[in-house]
């Protein structure tokens, strides 16, 4: 009998724990909002029922569940999660044959809100990718390691661009590390920016686009954003375009090689690329071209190009500048363009270059050997006895000759971050007014110690230094 009384007594103490417990814990909504650092309570709706509320620290609030949803099922908001707080930023993880968040980068997209960052793992993933205007990270695990990006693939199955934006993203959003290949569209078989009407400016880094098939516009089209770091190359084209396309914003520091056009209709910035062996490597571009090495491309350097041209190694090619009618043509170097050579019916402001085979005059123009430390091997950088960057050794090296277009660009041009002894002129060539730039060389090795005044780098102070700080009086940049 004792035992009897004792057992019901027991169920009820154990019901009442579990009850209390159950009070304890919350529900996801509310454990999702109190670990957001946000406050969460309960109201009575008239009918008497009860929902969770999350406070924001503005004093606003939303039902705990729309919170929840929309920051962490998006796709299952049907609409409904119309909390306007922002929610906290996510790391998601996707990888095609490991354990993550999502096997697929598309399905991972969806799921996000603007400022999540997708990580995606080294694998191959035959997809279509659409941002649809969300301002998001899109990343391989290091896009900085090349291994690391050539092994993180984006194939777009020759189904369609291999990326798409919507066209509405800002700066914050980011394509970065991946090797985008198999595209094949009309315009942006690679990564599509958008359309004619409205461009993504997501910024683009550190990709490698290869192997996109365009009927026309380019493997990049209606890409505003900056564009950086990227290889593009081996882009066929069946009708009419080039690898970087319509591509108004700041293209800097890429390869663009082996393409039949390498950049056609950019009127941004396009400064310090590599862009070589294509058939032409940049067609009816302005703004700003400045710093890129332009060699070994089997048809023109530049094509029907105005706006600023300056500082720009033009080397090797069938032909250098063609129809730059309008363009502002300084401090480049324009050599070995052969058999069409260096200027083909320009008639802009040319001066400050050299160029190989020119007879027209021009204030500052030269026709001499540009001293290339090894042009053959791409090395375009210029030959000194003061001191030239060694990039494969990564140091200064002394050379027994100096390249006659040390000191010989613009006195007028930002002498830039040009190392000492730098002459207080900026040097022609890809490398001029840049921290690579070849050093200045007056017949003996470079002094030892700076004297204060000295602005050429001369070891005296006199009136060439004068002469160029007078020249610069009360300028303003
Ligand atoms: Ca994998
Ligand atoms: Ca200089
Ligand atoms: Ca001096």
């Amino acid at each position: 009998m004792k035992l009897k009384m004792k057992t019901p007594a027991f169920m009820f103490v154990t019901l009442l724990t579990i009850v209390s417990l159950a009070s304890a814990i919350p529900n996801p909504a509310s454990q999702f909002c109190i670990n957001c650092g946000y406050c969460c309570e309960i109201r009575t709706d008239p009918q008497g029922g009860q929902f969770g509320v999350c406070v924001f620290p503005d004093g606003s609030e939303c039902e705990e569940w729309s919170f929840y949803r929309k920051c962490n099922s998006p796709q299952s908001c049907d609409g409904d999660c119309n909390c306007p707080w922002p929610c906290p930023k996510r790391i998601i993880y996707v990888d095609d044959d490991g354990p993550a968040d999502f096997n697929n980068i598309q399905a991972a997209t969806d799921d996000t809100n603007d400022g999540d960052t997708i990580i995606v793992k080294k694998g191959i993933y035959f997809e279509n990718i659409n941002f649809r205007g969300k301002n998001i990270i899109l990343t391989s695990t290091d896009p900085k390691d090349p291994t690391v990006v050539a092994a993180t693939i984006i194939d777009g199955n020759n189904l369609d661009s291999v990326v798409t934006f919507a066209g509405t993203e800002n700066r914050t959003c980011v394509l970065s590390g991946f090797t985008v290949r198999n595209g094949y569209a009309n315009y942006g078989a690679g990564i599509c920016g958008g359309t004619w009407e409205k461009q993504t400016h997501a910024e683009i880094r550190n990709n490698m686009i290869a192997a996109n098939t365009l009927w026309y516009g380019g493997a990049l089209d209606y890409c505003y954003g900056t564009i950086q770091n990227n290889v593009v190359s081996g882009t066929i084209i069946l009708c009419d375009g080039g690898a970087i396309f319509d591509c108004q914003g700041i293209i800097q520091n890429n390869t663009i090689l082996d393409n039949p056009i390498g950049l056609i209709g950019c009127n941004g910035i396009i400064q310090n690329n590599t862009i070589c062996d294509n058939v032409t490597a940049v067609a009816e571009c302005g703004g700003i071209i400045q710093n890129n090495i332009i060699s070994g491309n089997s048809g023109y350097g530049l094509v029907y190009c105005n706006g600023i041209i300056q500082n720009n190694t033009i080397s090797g090619n069938a032909a250098g500048i063609y129809r730059g009618d309008e363009a502002t043509i300084r401090n480049n170097i324009i050599s070995a363009n052969s058999p069409y050579g260096g200027l083909i019916y320009c008639y802009g402001l040319i001066q400050y270059n050299l160029i190989s085979g020119w007879t027209e005059g021009g204030v500052g123009n030269i026709d001499s050997d540009p001293c290339f430390a090894d042009p053959n091997g791409g090395d375009y950088h210029l030959k000194s006895q003061a001191g030239r960057w060694d990039a494969n050794e990564g140091q200064w090296t002394k050379d027994n000759v100096t390249s006659p277009c040390i000191d010989a660009g613009d006195m007028s041009s930002p002498i830039g971050l040009e190392p000492f002894p730098n002459g207080g002129i900026i040097n022609m060539g890809s490398f001029g007014g840049t921290v690579e730039a070849s050093k200045s060389y007056f017949g003996e090795p470079p002094c030892e110690t700076i004297i204060a005044g000295d602005i050429n780098g001369d070891c005296i102070v006199n009136l060439n230094d004068f002469a160029i700080m007078a020249f610069h009086w009360l300028e303003e940049h």
